[in-house]
């Protein structure tokens, strides 16, 4: 079942025309809103950079043609103002290029996710809307009415209304009608055959009505998650039965509360982070949990910290769900909002061995491990065994983790009976950042988190350090 491998996978998620060129050249400009010449083919020649942070999974932005006006917002570059479903962006290479790229991925084991905008197209500037110039949808009639979104709180308006403004236009496709609902099971059942993509995320998911999804998806017939940009798990909750997944944003809102400033308590962190979305979703452990994405400042624009910034990553990679790092993390970049937040990636020269890289790679691995030894890795709900309001420590199988919000300065000594998740009495962890051995004695583990870092302890069930 294609959920279920989902759940083992860490999704990389890029721009295409941000993350890798056909030929590099690290002086190339990396900033701003025009098409700095990202291309599928690029993203070939560095599937070794995505594998070696040991991602399993590429997400890549959407394929389709885009309107090629300059306007107030600059070009399409991130894909999300279609005008031809029919046809793909050739910014970013040819059909065989797209071919070429998930058999590249296929070849190495690994998937392709795309990214759909079923919402809407795009528009520049303020003149009324020429519908001829779409395709297929060309008539006034296969759109909502132009009447702006203004109350986010009616769920109504949030689902007829328009996104956008006077710089670019969002015309809301009537998805509704059976006509276009239509169009677009033909458009993405041809898309995978054609393709063989492994998945989908579906952009702006809130703004369309929650009827759409289950007939689309059973006809795309692969692994779904949806953006449902809200941080309220109530609200996101929902939306899990209409699609299998959604892209977590009430988790994201609780990493940044808890680990950038101000720093709310770990208590809440449980609370509202763990508790809370358990409790709204069907099920969390298919949710895609970030720390990043496209649409948000980057978490090292708000916090320097590179304690509180590995215990959110860690938290990223080992919470229940499926992680998702978005391009540039892994280099420790800190634009602020969109689109400095969506840096050309040549100019870390994909180097590999900055600590961050590292750290990210060997939490991403030592992931990839618990996830081939213990079966219910990925479905067993985690389990928390401590919590006060710096620290929360949570058991999965093979794995402690013991998560800090106290900054690089903070050190603690905390106490964990084991007895709940471990039959050895003098159970031995190590952990992975330090590499130093810790054993519990009779069921009673004494940790001391030092710099604030957190403290990754896996089970050690022979003498082989992993
Ligand atoms: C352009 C410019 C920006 C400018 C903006 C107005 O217009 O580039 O500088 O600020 C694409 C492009 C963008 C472009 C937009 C609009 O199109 O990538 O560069 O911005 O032309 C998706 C994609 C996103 C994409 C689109 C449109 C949708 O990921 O990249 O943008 O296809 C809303 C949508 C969401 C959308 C997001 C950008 O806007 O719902 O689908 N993302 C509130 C609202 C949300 C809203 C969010 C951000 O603000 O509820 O609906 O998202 O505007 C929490 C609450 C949340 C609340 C947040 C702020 O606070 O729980 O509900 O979110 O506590």
């Amino acid at each position: 079942e294609y959920n279920d491998l989902w759940r083992k996978q860490v999704i990389y998620q890029l721009l295409t025309d941000r993350f890798a060129r056909d030929e590099d050249d690290f002086e190339h400009p990396s900033q701003g809103r025009k098409y700095l010449g990202g291309t599928w083919r690029g993203i070939i020649k560095k599937l070794d950079y995505i594998q070696s942070l040991g991602c399993t999974a590429v997400w890549i932005s959407p394929i389709v043609k885009n309107i090629e006006s300059q306007t107030g917002y600059g070009e399409a570059y991130h894909g999300y103002w279609a005008q031809d479903f029919t046809e793909l962006n050739n910014h970013f290479g040819s059909s065989q290029d797209l071919k070429d790229l998930v058999n590249s991925l296929h070849k190495r084991g690994m998937l392709c996710m795309i990214d759909i905008v079923v919402n809407h197209m795009g528009h520049a500037g303020t003149q009324a809307i020429d519908y001829t110039q779409f395709k297929p949808f060309n008539q006034a009639n296969d759109f909502h009415p132009w009447k702006y979104i203004q109350d986010y709180n009616n769920q109504e308006e949030v689902v007829k209304g328009w996104l956008g403004d006077n710089c670019v236009n969002l015309p809301d496709i009537k998805t509704e009608k059976p006509s276009v609902r239509k169009f677009f099971k033909k458009w993405i059942s041809d898309l995978i055959n054609t393709y063989k993509f492994d998945g989908i995320r579906i952009d702006t998911a809130k703004h369309v009505e929650k009827s759409f999804y289950p007939s689309f998806i059973e006809t795309a017939n692969v692994f779904t998650t949806g953006e449902i940009f809200h941080g309220n798990p109530k609200y996101a909750g929902i939306y899990q039965n209409y699609m299998p997944s959604i892209i977590n944003f009430p988790f994201y809102y609780q990493l940044r509360e808890a680990f950038s400033s101000p720093r709310k308590p770990m208590l809440e962190y449980y609370q509202k982070g763990v508790l809370d979305i358990r409790h709204s979703f069907r099920d969390t452990t298919i949710l895609c949990n970030f720390l990043e994405n496209h649409d948000v400042p980057r978490f090292f624009s708000q916090t320097q910290d590179n304690a509180l910034a590995l215990n959110a990553l860690a938290a990223t990679i080992f919470s229940d769900g499926i992680p998702v790092i978005y391009y540039g993390q892994e280099q420790r970049f800190s634009g602020g909002n969109d689109p400095d937040n969506r840096e050309g990636l040549w100019v870390s020269k994909y180097d590999t061995s900055n600590f961050v890289f590292e750290c990210i790679s060997l939490f991403i691995r030592l992931r990839q491990r618990l996830v081939a030894k213990y079966p219910k890795f990925c479905t067993q709900l985690s389990q928390m065994v401590y919590v006060d309001n710096r620290v929360y420590a949570f058991y999965r199988p093979g794995i402690l983790l013991v998560l800090c919000n106290g900054g690089r300065k903070m050190r603690k000594t905390i106490q964990i009976d084991i007895s709940s998740f471990s039959s050895h009495t003098n159970q031995v962890f190590v952990d992975a950042l330090t590499q130093s051995r810790i054993q519990a004695t009779e069921k009673i583990l004494n940790l001391t988190v030092k710099y604030g870092l957190p403290l990754v302890c896996i089970f050690m069930f022979s003498q082989k350090v992993f």
